[in-house]
């Protein structure tokens, strides 16, 4: 229910088996957006053991793996419109914009620089952001092949020269282990997204970078800092601060998209459920921010009628936070905020 202002910046499109990338026009190809980077001086702070701040590489988080929260990272940032997207926020203003699962993302951007924000975190999350990383995925009219995106991000990944990254002045090293690598991903862009105006569902979107997850931090005032360098053909990075206050625990409205009905499921009685309240005189959903499908901020038909597509004939997946994860609606509209069962 939140929007922020908007900013202009630019993307990054590589053609397939070209090798170069320049700013945006999206002929089509490689979808692709580095968040994070540039050269920082090394971190100078004293060094902490990293086992007591961040999860092992590839450790299980609330029931997701890293590379599954790489990948869940990419459906929160491609699933919120440019202009508000926490990618293109220059003060930390939106950084909570869309969250409210168990652990709390924080972006990067997508341009050369330093950035400070400031953000307020909710006590008891843990946090997770990528030093620097890269989506790959089929535009408009690409094959959809998950190998071939893998291997185009893996590629672009394989050039990060430098990571670096500290907590309250504290070096963390050890960086060069956290790459994960995600599967092949399905998420559904809306219009006016990261890379093109129309809306675009992503069915072979596939994620590379380096990632940490920190543990819940104690309440107060934390910096947190972090770099990465991308060398090579196309040198990139970027900066980044944050001025982290760690709050009373919040219990922010989530969802999960498409539970209407907010019973923890997402079926055929929550697509009943819609149209019954939309033909039929029934009762409103529990949760109509879950019952709009495509987040397009109106209850419609289209609504039940995108969640059966999905169910049962293979159509793209909801709007974010899809099934199977949690959050709250990115984008502001006149639905009511709601709480509903999220996994
Ligand atoms: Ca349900
Ligand atoms: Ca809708």
């Amino acid at each position: 229910m939140l929007r922020g202002e908007a900013s202009a910046t630019r993307l990054w499109e590589r053609r397939r088996g070209g090798g170069a990338c320049r700013p945006r026009a999206f002929a089509a190809p490689l979808v692709q957006v580095v968040i994070a980077a540039l050269c920082a001086p090394a971190a100078r702070g004293q060094a902490v053991d990293v086992a007591d701040l961040v999860y092992p590489p590839h450790a299980e988080v609330h029931g997701k793996t890293l590379m599954e929260w790489g990948a869940e990272w990419w459906r929160w940032i491609l699933g919120i419109e440019s202009t508000a997207n926490p990618v293109r926020d220059f003060t930390g203003a939106r950084c909570g914009l869309g969250q409210g699962g168990p652990v709390f993302f924080l972006a990067g951007t997508d341009i050369s620089g330093s950035f400070q924000r400031a953000c307020t975190v909710p006590a008891g999350r843990e946090i997770f952001f990528p030093l620097s990383n890269a989506v790959g995925g089929a535009g408009p009219g690409e094959p959809e092949d998950c190998e071939f995106w893998r291997r185009q991000v893996e590629d672009y990944m394989n050039a990060v020269c430098e990571l670096s990254c500290e907590l309250d002045g504290q070096a963390i090293r050890g960086l060069g282990d956290h790459r994960e690598q995600s599967s092949c991903f399905e998420v559904i862009l809306p219009a006016n997204n990261l890379f093109i105006p129309e809306s675009i569902c992503l069915r072979t979107a596939v994620a590379d970078g380096y990632w940490l997850m920190l543990k819940p931090l104690s309440a107060g005032k934390h910096q947190l800092k972090w770099a990465g360098k991308i060398c090579g053909q196309n040198p990139q990075g970027g900066d980044m601060t944050f001025e982290l206050t760690v709050g009373e625990p919040a219990a922010p409205p989530s969802f999960s998209r498409g539970d209407s009905n907010g019973d923890g499921k997402v079926n055929l009685s929550d697509a009943v459920g819609s149209l019954n309240y939309l033909f039929l005189g029934g009762a409103s959903p529990a949760c109509p921010d879950a019952a709009d499908s495509q987040d397009d901020g109106k209850l419609d038909i289209a609504d039940p009628v995108y969640l059966l597509n999905w169910l049962f004939l293979g159509g793209c997946v909801l709007a974010w936070p899809p099934p199977g994860s949690c959050g709250s609606d990115p984008h502001e509209d006149a639905l009511p905020e709601c709480s509903a069962s999220c996994p």
